[in-house]
Parts: structure tokens; C-alpha cells; sequence
């Protein structure tokens, strides 16, 4: 039994030297350097090539080394074996401090006092408490439901947007597409946190920006993205930044990744851009992770947060 580690831009043999101090028995080949996948019952993924993973012939279990599975679930020959995200605690906890640290640079305006600073201006802007302003966490999956109960500790007037019911304390919850109209027109700076799927993409457009509210210090409405970039239309984004609608965005993820040097996104006076970083897993943790499920897997355990095909996530 043996392990292939297939992650393209990432360094194979760290992954290797990291799984082998804790498991040192196991078998661990790379792609692409293997040339026999024959006894490989695992493979372990960050955007493997299409068709890899069919030409696996043992194959049992894909683990994705990501929380969002839309590149692996874009290969349409991705066998039909069990697909198992990373769900990590430190992942969840790196993503909420960002989500936060972002809501706060906004709600207590520090663009603008970077402005004032760089020109030399001392001048106190009216700053209303927390609770005066609405953020709305659209996914309240694992990342979500926390981003937004840290927030919520904060002080803000917290709801959350879903597909199915949900009901968490003290978080406005909404969901579906009838939930959608009410949770925007409360929400000040909106934080999407949902995965790419047939239903979510280019959710985010003009239409969506146009539902939120703008009557706030912020001089309108906030979108924070972390999600995936598809989730969003770029063009729309940018055309309510310039009508007034968006008075700012945080954008962490991008229709395209690398962003490309051309892009208006990097220069924008209303635009922070961080390159898809709000987030990123402690690889031992999830080299351990991996191998718990694999040794509860072996002793006839089930698998834990194991993707939906048909939903995308
Ligand atoms: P989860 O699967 O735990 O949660 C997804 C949430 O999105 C759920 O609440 C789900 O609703 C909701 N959702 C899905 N489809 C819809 C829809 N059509 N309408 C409304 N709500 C919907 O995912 P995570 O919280 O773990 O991760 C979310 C995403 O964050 C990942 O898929 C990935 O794309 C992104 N990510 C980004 C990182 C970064 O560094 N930028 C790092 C890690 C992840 P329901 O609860 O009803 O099922
Ligand atoms: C992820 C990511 O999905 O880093 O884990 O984007």
C-alpha cells in the first residue's frame, strides 16, 4: 500500500520528509516522478493534473491538501472514489484572523487615515460603535460560522447567509435564494467565505453588490472576499467602486492567479488585493490529519468530511 503525493506547485519532497517522520513504514511515491501507480490506495492533491487520478488503478481514497475542492472536481475524469477536504483548526483560525483584521480596517476606516497620514492631516472622522454595523458572512461552513461568531464577540451586528437552515446564537441566519434579498439589505460589508460551485458562481455581481447597504460611515457598502475568485464579476466590482455603491473591497482570491500585472485591482485607491494567503494550513498538521484518517480508514472507520459530489463541496 503506498501513498502518491501529487501537488503540482508544491515541493513534493517536503511533503514526503513530512509524512514519513510520522509515518516512517508507509510507501510514498510522487508525481510526477513515479512511473508505476499500481499499489497506490491514496492520493494526496493540490490541483493534480486532469486524469492523473484516473490512472491510479488501486485508488481507494483522494485527499484534496485544500478546503475548497473545485480544481479537483473540475478534472471530468476524477474517479468516483471518496474525496476528503482538509478541515483544520489552525486553517479556520488563520482565516478568521483575517476575516477580522479586515472588517476592523474597514469599519475604523484606516485607508483613509493612511491617506491623512501620508499628507500629513489630523483630523478625527465620526466612528459609530460595532454594533451599528451589519456584516454578513455569506457560507457558514466550518470558516464561516466562525469568522462570524468571532465577529460577533466583537460587537457587530452579525448575519449569516447558507444554502440549508441554520440556527447559530446570536447570528441573523438566512438561506437560500428567498434568504438572499433581506441578509444583503442589512449587511455593510458583506464577506464571502462559500466555495465554488455551479450555484455560486459569478454570484457576486452587480445585481448582488446593488442589494447592500450603503447609508454608513464607510461611504458605502464593503465586500470581502476569500472565498474563490469565480465567485465573483470582476467588472461588476469595479464599476460599484467607481458609482459609489462599494466604497471598498478586500480581495484575497481572484478570477484569475496568479493577478495578473495588467489588472486595475493592484493600483485601485479603494482595493487592498493579498495574494490568496488569507488563509494556509501548518503542514504537519495536515500530514497527521491524512494519516488519522487513513489508519481510522484501514481499521473500517468511516471518513471524515468527505466532499459532496453533487453539491461541489
Ligand atoms: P464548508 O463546506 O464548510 O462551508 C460552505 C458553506 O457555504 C456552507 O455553509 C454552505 O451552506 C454554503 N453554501 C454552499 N453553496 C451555497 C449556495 N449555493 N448558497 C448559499 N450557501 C452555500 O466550507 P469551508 O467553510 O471550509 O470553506 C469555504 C471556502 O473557503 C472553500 O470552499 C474555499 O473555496 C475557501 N477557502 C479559501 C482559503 C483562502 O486562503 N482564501 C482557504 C481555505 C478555504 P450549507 O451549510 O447550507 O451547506
Ligand atoms: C483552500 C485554499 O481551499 O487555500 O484550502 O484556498
Amino acid at each position: 500500500m503506498s501513498i502518491l503525493i501529487a501537488a503540482p506547485d508544491w515541493n513534493s519532497a517536503d511533503w514526503v520528509e513530512r509524512f514519513r517522520k510520522l509515518a516512517p513504514a508507509l510507501e510514498y511515491r510522487t508525481w510526477p516522478e513515479a512511473t508505476d501507480y499500481a499499489g497506490a490506495r491514496y492520493a494526496v492533491c493540490w490541483q493534480p493534473p486532469h486524469g492523473l487520478l484516473a490512472e491510479l488503478p488501486d485508488l481507494d481514497v483522494m485527499f484534496s491538501l485544500g478546503a475548497g475542492v473545485d480544481a479537483m472536481l473540475r478534472d471530468p475524469d476524477l474517479p468516483d472514489k471518496p474525496l476528503v477536504r482538509i478541515v483544520d483548526p489552525s486553517l479556520t483560525g488563520r482565516m478568521t484572523e483575517w476575516v477580522v483584521l479586515q472588517v476592523l480596517m474597514h469599519h475604523r476606516l484606516q485607508r483613509v487615515y493612511d491617506a491623512q497620514q501620508r499628507d500629513k492631516v489630523w483630523e478625527e472622522i465620526p466612528q459609530p460603535a460595532a454594533d451599528a454595523v451589519g456584516v454578513g458572512v455569506m457560507g457558514l461552513g466550518v470558516l464561516g460560522r466562525d469568522a462570524a461568531e468571532k465577529l460577533k464577540q466583537l460587537g457587530f451586528d452579525v448575519a449569516g447567509w447558507s444554502r440549508t437552515e441554520k440556527d447559530i446564537p446570536s447570528i441573523a441566519c438566512y438561506h437560500g435564494s428567498d434568504g438572499l434579498k433581506p441578509f444583503l439589505a442589512r449587511t455593510d460589508i458583506l464577506v464571502a467565505l462559500l466555495p465554488l460551485t455551479p450555484d455560486t458562481e459569478g454570484l457576486i455581481d452587480r445585481q448582488l453588490l446593488s442589494g447592500l447597504r450603503t447609508d454608513n460611515h464607510m461611504g458605502g457598502a464593503v465586500l470581502i472576499n476569500a472565498g474563490r475568485g469565480r465567485l465573483q464579476v470582476e467588472a461588476d466590482i469595479l464599476q460599484a467602486l467607481a458609482e459609489g455603491n462599494l466604497s471598498g473591497a478586500t480581495l484575497d482570491v481572484f478570477q484569475q492567479e496568479p493577478l495578473p500585472q495588467e489588472s486595475p485591482f493592484w493600483t485601485h485607491p479603494k482595493v487592498t488585493v493579498t495574494p490568496h494567503i488569507a488563509a494556509v494550513s501548518d503542514p504537519d498538521y495536515l500530514c497527521g490529519y491524512i494519516l488519522r484518517q487513513i489508519e481510522a480508514y484501514e481499521a473500517g472507520h468511516p471518513l471524515e468530511n468527505v466532499v459532496d459530489r453533487k453539491l461541489g463541496y
